[in-house]
């Protein structure tokens, strides 16, 4: 008989009040005992908070950005059999930084407020059509690892190739992440396809066995970094990398070495699009929407990934197939105090103008709060890392893989442009494109900005 459990904080020792930074399923996900339900980040560590139950989730009492402590209701669960789960009380979290994190173990029978259950919670599950999709990205909180936009961001694992999610209990995420391995690329063995210690070793080794230089650049070899005492030389203060910056490091520099990129530069006259701009924004100032260069820019590209299909595609995991998406969700990098991240924006081809730049507010708030969700930063086609609004001329992006380019976007200029034998004022755009040279060829790449450059100098394109 079906029977509702609440799934609490577990004892995290003396924390409180600690931030809700990854939630990694929802209502009507179908749970296995120790599946990590939610990620904890306090000032110290990242901890993976396990359910001690199987059974399907029926309500999500915690969102991204919430703040918990010991005894905090994080779910209520369905649980087909009501003796499950009350033994599997062997719960740890586990520490994303690979550190251990202050934790109580659950003991079976405990009666502290640590993961409890309960029969008499809210009304039972209805419709019961347990989607198995959870979203279990870990590590980046931050996507992409469709992540960061070289500056972009931070990427989370994708799904294997089956399309599903990786099952490992904590103890092996953990033992994968000391590795260096991503845990949803590797093949489960064990039961209903979890993944196993042997299974990741055996990835290991097989990742080990391939001819150097084919392993995702593993072939590298490079003099090691010399180790400095640098307070032989004057006073120093030493500042941990934040989270999101470890993460988005690892991946920008997995991208920066495996890729090779190619930057293109452009400029396109923006002096209409801008004049427009300012009209709408007087329009829309009621309405508190502030519409930047970035919601055309955003608009531009995808008339440019529709003329030119081979940039809205990734490689596969093999490298032998190019898949061509027919969606056009477009990833914008965010600088946050903490880092970059790149939240993408979805179906952007259906969207207009206005709703784009509401969005991207929303967005980049969101992201600058650090309530972005994992689920947000992923499924990204192409992204856009826009400086205009601090300045600079050019810069050259790092991809945000697996995506195969980037747009880079500086400071408009006004500048004397040749026209009619004269020299006339015209606001000029500076575009940087940043692409995948395995992929694509500097003339596509070429022909691809001098086509978005003319989209920006006539906006009317933007509804051909
Ligand atoms: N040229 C001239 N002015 C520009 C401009 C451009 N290309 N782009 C934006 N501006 C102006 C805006 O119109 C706005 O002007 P007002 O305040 O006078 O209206 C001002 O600059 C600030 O814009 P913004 O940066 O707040 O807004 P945005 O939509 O352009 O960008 C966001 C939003 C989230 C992308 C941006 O805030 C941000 O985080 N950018 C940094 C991204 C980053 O770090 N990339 C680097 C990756 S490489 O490491």
């Amino acid at each position: 008989m079906a029977d509702i459990k609440q799934v609490l904080v577990p004892d995290i020792g003396d924390y409180k009040d600690v931030s809700v930074i990854e939630v990694m399923v929802k209502a009507g996900d179908k749970i296995s005992a120790e599946d990590n339900l939610i990620t904890l980040e306090t000032d110290k560590a990242a901890m993976e908070v396990p359910s001690p139950f199987s059974g399907v989730v029926k309500e999500m009492k915690v969102k991204t950005g919430d703040k918990v402590s010991q005894g905090s209701v994080i779910l209520t669960m369905e649980c087909a059999d009501s003796s499950d789960g009350t033994t599997s009380h062997s719960t740890k979290l586990s520490n994303d930084d690979s550190q251990v994190a202050g934790y109580a173990p659950v003991k079976s029978g405990d009666t502290s407020p640590q993961i409890s259950e309960r029969g008499n919670a809210p009304s039972p599950v209805g419709a019961g059509h347990a989607r198995d999709q959870t979203v279990r990205g870990h590590g980046p909180l931050l996507q992409q690892p469709n992540a960061a936009v070289a500056p972009v961001a931070v990427q989370i694992p994708q799904p294997d190739a089956t399309g599903g999610k990786a099952h490992a209990s904590p103890g092996i995420r953990r033992f994968a992440r000391e590795l260096g391995v991503e845990i949803a690329q590797v093949k489960g063995s064990g039961e209903k396809g979890r993944v196993t210690k042997d299974d990741v070793q055996n990835f290991v080794k097989a990742a080990l066995a391939q001819p150097r230089g084919t392993a995702g650049g593993n072939g590298l070899q490079v003099l090691a970094m010399p180790v400095v005492d640098f307070a032989r030389f004057g006073a120093i203060e030493t500042r941990p990398l934040s989270r999101i910056r470890k993460i988005s490091g690892a991946n920008l520099h997995r991208n920066w070495v495996t890729i090779p990129h190619v930057t293109q530069f452009d400029e396109a006259d923006i002096t209409e699009m801008e004049a427009f701009r300012k009209e709408l924004n007087v329009e829309y100032a009621k309405q508190n929407i502030k519409i930047t260069p970035l919601a055309f820019m955003l608009k531009a590209v995808v008339v440019a990934l529709q003329q030119f299909p081979e940039f809205n595609a990734s490689l596969d995991a093999g490298g032998e197939n190019l898949v061509l998406k027919q969606y056009f969700h477009i990833g914008v990098a965010v600088d946050t105090p903490d880092g970059l991240m790149v939240p993408v924006l979805r179906d952007v081809d259906k969207k207009g103008i206005v709703q784009l730049a509401k969005e991207l507010g929303e967005v980049s708030a969101k992201a600058r709060e650090k309530k972005i969700t994992a689920a947000e930063m992923q499924g990204g086609c192409f992204s856009i890392s826009s400086l205009g609004g601090i300045g600079g001329t050019a810069f050259t992006p790092i991809i945000n893989a697996p995506e195969l380019a980037i747009l880079g976007v500086s400071k408009a200029i006004i500048k004397p442009m040749h026209q009619d034998d004269t020299f006339v004022a015209r606001l000029m755009l500076p575009l940087s494109l940043s692409y995948d040279h395995r992929v694509i060829d500097g003339a596509a790449a070429a022909r691809f900005i001098v086509f978005l450059s003319q989209v920006l100098a006539d906006t009317r394109r933007l509804a051909l």
